[in-house]
């Protein structure tokens, strides 16, 4: 249990680029305390001084202070000394989070669903296929004229959400769009970095073979019929904890919802810029996907407020989002990035607000930074002003609070959600955007420190990527890796993390959170699906962040 034999002193545990501003955490210490870094090699210090003054944070309830460590510049391998204790070992390296950003990829691999996963490709963590979805009925709330109740469709494929196995629209899109934004800011990291996938080596980048895997189930979500997007495909109830292949609960696509709609155009609508490029390898796929946006988009404008009501006999994920302005406004953006039509930057203007930071819930902000990143296609200046600004100002509000926080990060005690490994790297997504545009150095500081907090820098000493780090997650909320016979999980997953709602204390018996503190608030705990959980939408800033940092420091 790390909470009892974690270091009073707190550093990512994968170490950092020489490039890079550096950071750790002391607990505990008073101002003024002496504090020297030691090289592994040869116990010299080779770095020396004094501890600011502590203030507590409250997400934790202690005192901490933040030792800055970035003269650190010398490649080796070092320990922060505090009154005779001494932190775990760091590297100052080049490379050192290639490993994490390729797992944290290849998490996307492991998360195939309706395919065996051969030796080749996925070592001991191999096996059978599950899900096939090539039969899939249609529930009485996604019924029609064209498909009734009990009809059956085909969407085989796409990611298995977390650790249950079943596949949501919503979920997808923020997902998808990450991992496209990965590729659409870092296309130099990409290119060539080979993830040992099926599809490694065919010439598209591995990103573009994964994210075509979702895609392409994504597509079959879509009726042809009207353009109307199903919210998921699932099971009635969570399947047991058993292998894929060995899942045989009736699987159904359940009522359309706007939401969907909207995820699924704003998607399909970067997607088809994305593949554009790769005609050769997919023939007509850009122009499917854009066919496929424009199609979703008319059926949401028809249907404008069909919101996703939980059918009585589904008890799986609900995804329920009541607002929708923001995915409206999402869509529109990438819609009109890609078309160039005016409608849709005048359907941004009526329903965009000032973004906030991305969740599946709350997509707005991604309609701000798709129209950032490609601010050529606006129509003119004050445009392009608007957008940097709405952008910038999000990511420098969040720096001020990471500045004026002891454990130098974004995360306050409310952004300790059900998935706060994620907050905090959205937290980080934003100021990259942010340090794209004003190529301002505190941005990309501020952005290294929400990943150091993932990565170790938290107050449990964890890092949170199973596999990753000195103490990891052992006991993911992830059928696979609860059903294989492997002691260690699946690697590359990122644990949902602390919070403090603990709503998963009424099915799991004898789990005791170790605190209800925000950032203390999590169990390595197979049961505990709301702190110990893994998800699609988790991972992907993972990913982002994980390229971001090493693409933009090394310059
Ligand atoms: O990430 C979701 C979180 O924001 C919600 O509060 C929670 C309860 O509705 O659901 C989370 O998503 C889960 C989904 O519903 C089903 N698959 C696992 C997801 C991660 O726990
Ligand atoms: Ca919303």
């Amino acid at each position: 249990a790390p909470s009892t034999d974690a270091p009073a002193i707190f550093v990512n545990q994968l170490g950092f680029l020489p490039e890079a501003t550096k950071a750790a955490v002391v607990e505990g210490a008073a101002a003024g305390t002496r504090f020297e870094v030691v090289r592994e090699t040869d116990g010299s210090v080779v770095l020396e001084g004094e501890l600011p003054a502590p203030a507590t944070w409250p997400a934790s309830g202690r005192p901490a202070a933040a030792v800055d460590l970035g003269a650190l510049r010398a490649p080796g391998r070092y320990r922060l000394r505090v009154q005779g204790r001494e932190s775990d070992p760091f590297p100052v390296a080049a490379g050192v989070y290639d490993a994490l950003a390729d797992a944290a990829l290849k998490g996307y691999y492991f998360s195939r669903s309706g395919t065996a996963l051969a030796p080749a490709h996925a070592g001991r963590h191999a096996r059978a296929a599950g899900h096939p979805d090539t039969e899939v009925e249609v529930h009485p709330s996604a019924a029609s004229a064209t498909r009734p109740a009990g009809s059956v469709i085909s969407a085989p494929g796409g990611w298995y959400d977390a650790g249950d196995y079943n596949k949501y629209v919503v979920n997808s899109g923020i997902t998808t769009h990450t991992l496209l934004a990965a590729w659409e800011d870092f296309p130099e990291w990409f290119r060539d970095r080979e993830l040992g996938i099926p599809e490694s080596g065919n010439g598209v980048p591995d990103l573009l073979d994964e994210a075509w895997w979702n895609l392409r189930w994504m597509l079959a979500m879509q009726d042809p019929h009207d353009g109307g997007v199903y919210h998921k495909l699932t099971n009635l109830r969570f399947d047991p904890i058993v292998m894929p292949d060995q899942a045989h609960e009736r699987r159904y696509v359940v009522q359309k919802s706007t939401a969907a709609a909207l995820d699924l155009a704003a998607v399909m609508a970067q997607a088809a810029r994305v593949y554009g490029p790769f005609d050769a390898q997919f023939p007509g796929l850009a122009a499917r996907m854009r066919a496929a946006a424009e199609r979703a988009w008319e059926w949401a404008q028809a249907h404008p407020d069909v919101l996703y009501r939980q059918p009585a006999d589904v008890f799986t994920g609900a995804y329920g989002d009541a607002k929708l302005d923001d995915e409206f406004a999402w869509a529109a953006a990438e819609l009109f990035v890609l078309t160039g039509e005016a409608r849709y930057l005048q359907a941004f203007e009526r329903h965009a607000a000032p973004p906030g930071v991305p969740s599946w819930a709350d997509v707005g902000a991604l309609a701000w930074t798709t129209l950032a990143r490609h601010r050529a296609r606006l129509p003119d200046d004050a445009w392009r002003t608007r957008v940097v600004e709405a952008v910038t100002g999000l990511a420098g509000a969040l720096v001020a609070r990471a500045q004026a926080s002891p454990w130098r990060l974004a995360m306050q005690s409310e952004d300790f959600v059900w998935g706060s490994s994620a907050q905090a790297l959205n937290q980080g997504f934003v100021m990259v955007q942010g340090y794209r545009l004003t190529g301002d150095r505190a941005l990309l500081d501020a952005a290294q420190s929400q990943l150091d907090y993932v990565l170790g820098r938290n107050p449990l000493g964890v890092s949170f990527v199973t596999g990753h780090g000195l103490r990891t997650p052992r006991n993911i909320h992830h059928r696979p890796s609860q059903a294989d016979g492997i002691d260690d999980p699946v690697p590359g997953l990122l644990s949902g993390g602390p919070n403090p709602r603990q709503q998963d204390l009424r099915d799991c018996e004898g789990v005791a959170y170790p605190s209800s503190l925000p950032a203390l608030s999590w169990i390595d705990h197979e049961c505990s699906y709301a702190s110990n959980e893994v998800a699609i939408n988790w991972n992907a800033p993972l990913v982002y962040m994980a390229a971001a940092i090493p693409a933009l420091t090394a310059r």
